[in-house]
């Protein structure tokens, strides 16, 4: 029967990358993409939008380590362009007016510090009704050595003293301020005497610290959010906030009402827009004449029973090439998500066309991601669930994979709920995942990504040579910082 004349699909375990002639040393190897038309990132690294993965907190470590952080969307409106805010705030060196927290002299200490708990900062300028600076209140750290009680004024407990700059002030300027007088922010004034700002010394120092950082015209850190297929205002909000791409997050974009959603959100944000998942070339068809971007990913995610449940998907590496032939005539960039479990495996989805790969399981261990760290059996974990899982549809997410369940056995589950193993900062992951892959670039001899997809080239791998490729035959005695065995 014609029907079992089916093509054969392969996935990362089935490849390898062929060595070539080469003169590159990892160390050398450029690894700076593209994601989407406008968004260029300095690593070609995005944390997937899950909820026990992304929010600002991790979005912000993904971005001054030159990746990007894209935001899940199980949280409401109003949190989404919250976390955007946040993220967009992170490294700004003049903080501006409309973010800078400030209190009245009339009001009291107690309502002071409220204010300041709440917006999560040590420290704010006090203005009088035309905005001028008269003082500075800290937070409550110094307050038992100034004679002050919760119910004085704020007028009562401020410095008044204060040191303020000029608009055009840069980090060098702003960090001697500081330092000559010993303070940890220094409003920045018009020539009138008005708030237009603040400087801090946290963000003089975290802008010093990541010189790579994937960052906007302006300076601030890029930032990525989910938005469902049918979410516009979602994406609206978010885009207002500023957010630099948007992605549709949706299981099965080559969904003809999704096209069509996804496609009206395009037109009325400014924002890049990329859509997924897809994981054929007739998909990517249907896409990529309005799409600023591609992702892949069609059941193989490390906690996505959707092939089991559904019987459909796509194995990766064939999903991944199929899509970037297509992309690749129109130029719009590639994103591999999910089932990458090591560094070769992100290394081989660029060969396969991709211009940049997604992680879940990855990054869900680190310090950054939510959720705290639970031990079992003398191991610490971290909480990991799909966003198509009983736990994360129940908590809002369920329209990625079924809608409007009423009850939670109503869901048809495509993910499940899971552990995976604590993992500390997210900086020494992403250096283990980018040193892999530049390490690939140098069996392949390649210098750059763009250079690299073009040379790179695959074998087939039997069963036995997988095996092989695995450590083999010995009994580990210490754990590597990038190999842990299935
Ligand atoms: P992984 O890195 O293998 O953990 O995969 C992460 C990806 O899995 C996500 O970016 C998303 O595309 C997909 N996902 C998320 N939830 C589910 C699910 O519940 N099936 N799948």
């Amino acid at each position: 029967s014609q029907k079992l004349e089916v093509p054969e699909a392969l996935t990362f375990d089935d490849v390898l990358l062929r060595p070539k002639e080469s003169r590159v040393e990892p160390d050398e190897a450029d690894v700076s993409t593209r994601v989407s038309t406008n968004v260029e990132l300095t690593i070609p690294v995005l944390s997937a939008a899950m909820d026990t993965v992304t929010e600002s907190e991790l979005a912000i470590a993904m971005a001054r380590e030159g990746g990007l952080g894209v935001l899940h969307r199980n949280m409401s409106v109003e949190e989404t362009a919250a976390e955007v805010e946040r993220v967009k705030r992170a490294d700004e060196l003049v903080i501006r007016r409309e973010n800078v927290v400030t209190v009245a002299p009339d009001q009291t200490v107690r309502e002071a510090d409220a204010m300041m708990e709440y917006e999560g900062v040590s420290g704010a300028p006090v203005v009088d009704d035309e905005d001028r600076v008269l003082g500075i209140i800290s937070g409550t750290d110094i307050r038992p050595y100034l004679e002050v009680g919760e119910s004085d004024a704020v007028s009562e407990a401020m410095t008044d003293e204060v040191i303020t700059a000029p608009e055009e002030v840069d980090a060098r300027e702003a960090l001697e301020l500081m330092y000559d007088h010993k303070i940890e922010r220094v409003p920045v004034v018009d020539e009138g005497d008005r708030l237009v700002g603040l400087v801090t010394m946290q963000g003089v120092l975290a802008r010093r610290e990541h010189t790579d950082a994937a960052r906007d015209e302006s300076g601030s850190l890029l930032v990525g959010v989910a938005v469902g297929p049918f979410e516009e205002e979602r994406a609206v909000a978010a885009d207002e906030a500023g957010a630099d791409v948007l992605f549709i997050d949706c299981a099965h974009a080559h969904n003809l009402n999704v096209l069509d959603s996804a496609e009206a959100i395009k037109s009325e944000v400014e924002a890049d827009v990329v859509v997924g998942n897809i994981g054929t070339r007739e998909a990517a068809e249907a896409v990529v004449d309005f799409a600023d971007g591609l992702k892949v990913g069609i059941g193989p995610g490390s906690i996505c029973t959707t092939r089991v449940v559904s019987g459909a998907g796509m194995p990766q590496i064939s999903a991944v090439a199929q899509v970037a032939d297509v992309a690749a005539r129109e130029d719009v960039p590639v994103i591999a998500d999910g089932g990458i479990r090591y560094s070769g495996d992100a290394i081989k989805a660029v060969a396969a066309g991709a211009d940049a790969v997604m992680l879940g399981s990855y990054f869900a261990g680190t310090d950054e991601a939510p959720g705290r760290v639970i031990t079992m059996n003398g191991k610490r974990y971290k909480q990991y669930r799909g966003m198509g899982s009983v736990g994360a549809m129940s908590e809002g997410g369920g329209d990625r994979y079924l809608k409007d369940a009423e009850e939670d056995e109503d869901f048809v589950p495509e993910g499940v709920e899971a552990a995976t193993p604590y993992k500390g900062p997210l900086s020494s992951e992403l250096h283990q995942l980018v040193g892999g892959m530049r390490s690939g670039m140098g069996y392949v001899g390649a210098e750059t990504l763009p250079g690299f997809k073009q040379r790179a080239e695959f074998v087939r791998v039997s069963q036995a040579g997988q095996t092989e490729g695995h450590p083999h035959d010995v009994t580990i005695t210490d754990e590597a910082p990038n190999y842990s065995p299935e």
